[in-house]
């Protein structure tokens, strides 16, 4: 590490910690924040507090400072974390991932945008105009998604409402040629609903507050967003993003340009949002009116209608019928047609609406990675590509009621925390072996019963629910609740009201508490059966489906499906989450990983304030102190010879200021018996392990006395006065 981090800015990694204690733990990130110090390791592991605001930390020459270098030569910094998988992926030829996590706001979207910063910083010195272009994509590909699938909400003005992954292909000179990103649980029901302080997607502002006047016009639309059911909620209108929506309308506008969609895409994209901003203000009532029936419902405001159908190029009297009815094959495979309930009607907007959304987020990833492919590349001629993936999903979440999405997201993290568990643990006994060295097993919390209470087959909560969702409209959520209180009633990882009547903070029939490995969840089972049903009638999307618009069309190629023909009970949102979580899961499984660990200081947004309370949760539920003990248990730290050198030479009279004794391993070994040290620690091939936490910190302390006296000779030296 370099000198510039002395002992007053704590301990650059928390391995070194006296005691591995949480108050040890908090003190050492509070001392190292006041000084600006975000980023800590623990081992390779990189912990990062959010600054909430711009340090001076990154560009070009922060980014040159870590170009090639090792891990521990600089202090922390996520730049060191990019370059040592971006150079173990070069070195080795091994596919390397950095996964980043941490709550809603404590920056791993600007972790992962730093990164890929850094990337593309660092790679195509020679400047090929292809390897140009897949930056140019890679760079520009998170305006247009954060544009879509970013919201402002209460903790967090830019918040990723999805997960990604991104995956660069690098060719074998270490220049990325392509990528591929996968999304995640895309937060659709925003669309419809904010919570007060929130807002929806930010790409419904920025096309109304950026576009022009003749744009809007077109698109029948009103610059206020208060106009729409849709935009109107949650966050006053005056509540922003954290950036100007005119200036990212703008930005958007160029990035899609640079990625390469068409200005017909484009304005297609356009004409998609303002359709359902007008769907969203779409009402139904009953009447007897022009010759219909009693109860037969209307849209009242019919311009709301042509305008639907104008902008998704459909014909006006389908989008109508569409809406205030559905199409249903009787017994003998006859369809007939059957009207909707005022409460059917409104269903099936807010479903439509959703979907469309969803598609459209969909369909513009796959549209970026369509131009990110790795063209014309043969694995006979170029060698086999390597991939560096980047994982930003989303943390841990609870809130005062959390429904099917916290569900989910809730599970995805205890996927991730098994993973993180595993593979450190399988990566500190590879080493071992590699190094020739005895490993002790370590004991550490196994969550896989969590894991397997959510996924198990048939009776986990997943499969009971999918069960729920296939019988056709007689279960209810209270149903549900009761079957997995049968399944579940003596698993330690389960309660609910029923089983535990005296716990008051659960309600009889309508929640159910897992005990996370981060905490306990009380999650409310109103609308899980929807929710994972995630249903939409057939005729929206034939309807969609025959759009003239091309690109519309392109986003529902099951509604060329007759009714007749969708037999086959598509798969749950649940499934498919859970189906995405497990390849994820087996992907990273077989890269090396890195590890981002980030942590929300306040949630006031505030810079220079770290509340001991709020971060002293999120240190326990990321496990970072199982993390330290885990790294300290086998051995506390292991450092390649030249660099155990070059940090503890001035300790020893036999190595100060370079060493006499044939290799460099020679040379630790009389350093550290000269302090009587040389009890404690393995020889490994190229490494040295150090057991005890306790030896490092005797090194530390020798070094940091002795650091005076050098720098007062130095200085000395140079003044000529020696
Ligand atoms: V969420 O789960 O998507 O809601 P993230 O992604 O963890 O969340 P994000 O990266 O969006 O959080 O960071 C939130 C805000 O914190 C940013 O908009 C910045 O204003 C601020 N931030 C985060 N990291 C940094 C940083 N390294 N330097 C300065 C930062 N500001
Ligand atoms: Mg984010």
């Amino acid at each position: 590490m370099e000198d510039e981090e002395g002992p007053e800015y704590g301990k650059p990694d928390f391995v070194l910690l006296d005691q591995v204690t949480m108050e040890d733990f908090m003190r050492n990130l509070q001392l190292r924040f006041e000084k600006d110090r975000i980023y800590t390791y623990i081992g390779e592991v990189l912990v990062s507090v959010n600054p909430y605001q711009e340090l001076p930390l990154y560009g070009p020459e922060a980014i040159a400072r870590y170009q090639g270098r090792e891990l521990y030569e600089r202090p922390p910094h996520l730049y060191a974390v990019a370059n040592a998988a971006y150079r173990a992926m070069k070195r080795r030829s091994r596919d390397t991932c950095i996964v980043i996590s941490g709550e809603s706001g404590a920056g791993k979207t600007e972790a992962s945008k730093h990164i890929m910063q850094y990337i593309a910083a660092v790679t195509n010195p020679s400047q090929r105009a292809e390897v140009e272009r897949v930056k140019d994509v890679l760079l520009k590909s998170t305006c247009v998604l954060e544009a879509f699938g970013n919201a402002r909400t209460n903790r967090n003005y830019n918040s990723s409402r999805f997960g990604k992954y991104m995956d660069i292909n690098f060719d074998f000179k270490g220049d990325p040629v392509g990528g591929h990103i996968h999304s995640y649980l895309l937060e659709k029901s925003r669309v419809l609903k904010q919570h007060v302080g929130e807002r929806n997607f930010h790409a419904f502002y920025q096309l109304l507050k950026g576009s022009e006047e003749g744009l809007l016009h077109k698109l029948h639309l009103e610059r206020n967003p208060a106009v729409y059911n849709f935009t109107r909620q949650g966050a006053g209108l005056n509540m922003t993003a954290s950036d100007s929506d005119e200036r990212s309308y703008r930005a958007v506008i160029e990035a899609m340009k640079v990625i390469g969609f068409s200005s017909e895409e484009v304005e297609s994209v356009h004409r998609i949002l303002a359709a359902i901003l007008h769907l969203g203000n779409i009402e139904f009532v009953e009447t007897e009116e022009n010759g219909l029936q009693k109860g037969d419902l209307v849209v009242a405001e019919k311009v709301l209608v042509d305008h639907v159908a104008e902008l998704t190029a459909t014909p006006r009297d389908l989008v109508s019928r569409s809406l205030l009815a559905r199409t249903v094959a009787s017994g003998g495979r006859e369809l007939i047609e059957k009207g909707h309930t005022v409460a059917e009607a409104s269903y099936a907007r807010d479903a439509c609406a959703k979907a469309v959304y969803q598609r459209l987020f969909e369909w513009v990833v796959d549209r970026i990675n369509s131009v990110m492919e790795p063209r014309g590349r043969d694995p006979r001629r170029d060698g086999k590509d390597t991939v560096i993936g980047v994982l930003d999903i989303y943390g841990f979440e609870v809130f005062p009621v959390n429904s099917f999405e916290q569900f989910c997201i809730n599970y995805c993290n205890e996927k991730l925390q098994q993973l993180f568990i595993q593979l450190i643990l399988k990566q500190e006994q590879e080493e071992y072996e590699r190094e020739g060295i005895t490993w002790q097993t370590v004991e550490y919390f196994n969550n896989a019963t969590i894991v397997d209470l959510v996924e198990r087959p048939h009776r986990g909560i997943l499969a009971v629910l999918d069960e729920a969702c296939s019988t056709a409209g007689t279960i209810t959520d209270r149903i549900f609740l009761q079957t997995l209180d049968t399944h579940h009633r003596h698993h330690p990882h389960y309660s609910s009201r029923q089983l535990c009547p005296t716990d008051k903070t659960m309600e009889f029939g309508r929640d159910f508490r897992i005990k996370h490995y981060a905490g306990d969840v009380t999650y409310s089972v109103e609308g899980f059966i929807d929710k994972n049903r995630d249903f939409l009638f057939q005729d929206f999307k034939r309807l969609l489906y025959n759009s003239t618009d091309s690109t519309l069309r392109a986003m529902w190629p099951d509604g060329q499906q007759n009714i007749t023909e969708v037999t086959k009970r598509p798969l749950t949102a649940g499934t498919l989450f859970k189906n995405s979580m497990v390849a994820l899961v087996e992907n990273l499984a077989c890269k090396e990983p890195f590890y981002v660990r980030c942590i929300k200081p306040n949630e006031d947004k505030v810079a220079g304030r770290l509340d001991e309370d709020h971060c002293r949760h999120q240190v326990a539920y990321l496990g970072l102190l199982e993390n330290v003990r885990v790294r300290r248990a086998g051995f506390a730290s292991r450092q390649p010879y030249p660099r155990f050198l070059l940090r503890y030479k001035m300790t020893c009279e036999y190595t100060w200021p370079n060493h006499l004794l044939g290799s460099d391993k020679a040379a630790v070994n009389a350093l550290l018996e000269q302090h009587g040290l040389q009890g404690d620690v393995a020889f490994g091939h190229s490494k040295l392990f150090i057991r005890s936490p306790r030896t490092l910190v005797m090194l530390e302390q020798s070094r940091a006395r002795l650091i005076p006296i050098i720098v007062l000779l130095l200085q000395k030296a140079w003044r000529g006065t020696l």
